[in-house]
């Protein structure tokens, strides 16, 4: 298609991760390769406390990911509540591709990314480790929208000023052979359960791809997704015929339809491409931004909100 290729990630450091899928999509490279290299730029970046490295543990101090990948053709990999590997995205793509199965867990996905040569590593840094000491002396869960935008709605216990507070990270792309693919990594919700799963790496919540229709990918509060099918939704609303950007509103509408009025103290995105590489994202509060890189383009986007 004329547009393609390009590439559109949740959140404004969705840019970063842009411009290393970029280099992927510009040589002629495949979508799937694309969105992960893309994951993995946040994965390891330290400042980022919802995504790999330096993401913010549960509330018994450990790090867990989860993570997906999915393709034009429908194959699929995902890992949940894996520990100790930061590239959860990567660990995704060889369940795809080296198993007989879709979703790997907890010990036996770290077994699985062990005996695949990835490295294991602490990843509670110093910084995650005292915020999660701060958070524990009230140890109130309560998920803050936005926490990108760390000024106006602060972590609790966060370390003030300066903190780079992201999300997760939903990566979708369109390569020049027409393609779409997709991924999804993140660290959750900072201070869950253990065990808690979130949508990020469950096929048709936190991401889908549909190769003949479009790709839809969540961030926000991942029960929420988890309750309505949120990315699968966004993609079938495209196949009846919806742009990506109504497709993710309505999606968002059947959210807060759950509720008396629109919740305004919690956060939930969608960002959508079809396979004719038009994009578009909504979200139910204001500040969620995502970005977009095709070859004449390179933008963050504020997307529109219910609220
Ligand atoms: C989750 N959806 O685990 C993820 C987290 C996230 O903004 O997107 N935070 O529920």
């Amino acid at each position: 298609t004329d547009a393609a290729p390009l590439v559109v990630s949740t959140w404004a450091f969705g840019q970063a991760a842009n411009a290393a899928a970029w280099h992927v999509l510009e040589a002629g490279g495949a979508a799937l390769d694309a969105v992960e290299a893309g994951a993995r730029v946040p994965e390891s970046d330290p400042a980022n406390h919802s995504v790999g490295l330096g993401g913010y543990p549960d509330r018994d101090g450990h790090v867990t990911l989860d993570a997906c990948v999915m393709d034009h053709l429908g194959k699929l990999g995902s890992v949940a509540c894996l520990e100790e590997i930061v590239h959860a995205v990567s660990v995704a793509r060889r369940v795809m591709e080296k198993t007989p199965h879709v979703l790997l867990v907890g010990e036996g996905a770290l077994q699985f990314a062990l005996g695949e040569g990835f490295r294991r590593q602490d990843l509670l840094t110093p910084e995650a480790e005292q915020a999660w000491r701060a958070w524990l002396k009230t140890a109130e869960y309560r998920p803050q929208p936005n926490i990108e935008l760390s000024n106006r709605y602060r972590m609790p216990g966060a370390v003030p000023g300066g903190e780079r507070n992201h999300d997760t990270i939903g990566i979708l792309a369109l390569d020049r052979a027409g393609h779409l693919a997709g991924a999804c990594t993140t660290s959750g919700m900072a201070f869950k359960m253990r065990g808690r799963v979130g949508d990020s790496p469950i096929s048709g919540a936190g991401l889908f791809v549909d190769g003949e229709v479009g790709a839809a990918s969540a961030t926000g509060v991942g029960e929420e997704c988890l309750r309505i099918c949120g990315s699968h939704t966004v993609v079938e609303l495209v196949r009846q015929g919806r742009a990506p950007e109504q497709a993710c509103k309505e999606a968002i509408e059947r959210i807060a339809r759950r509720y008396p009025s629109p919740p305004r103290d919690l956060q939930m995105a969608f960002v959508a491409v079809d396979r004719h590489g038009r994009v578009g994202g909504y979200a139910l509060q204001p500040g969620f931004s995502y970005a977009v890189r095709t070859a004449v383009d390179d933008r963050l986007v504020e997307a529109p909100s219910l609220t």
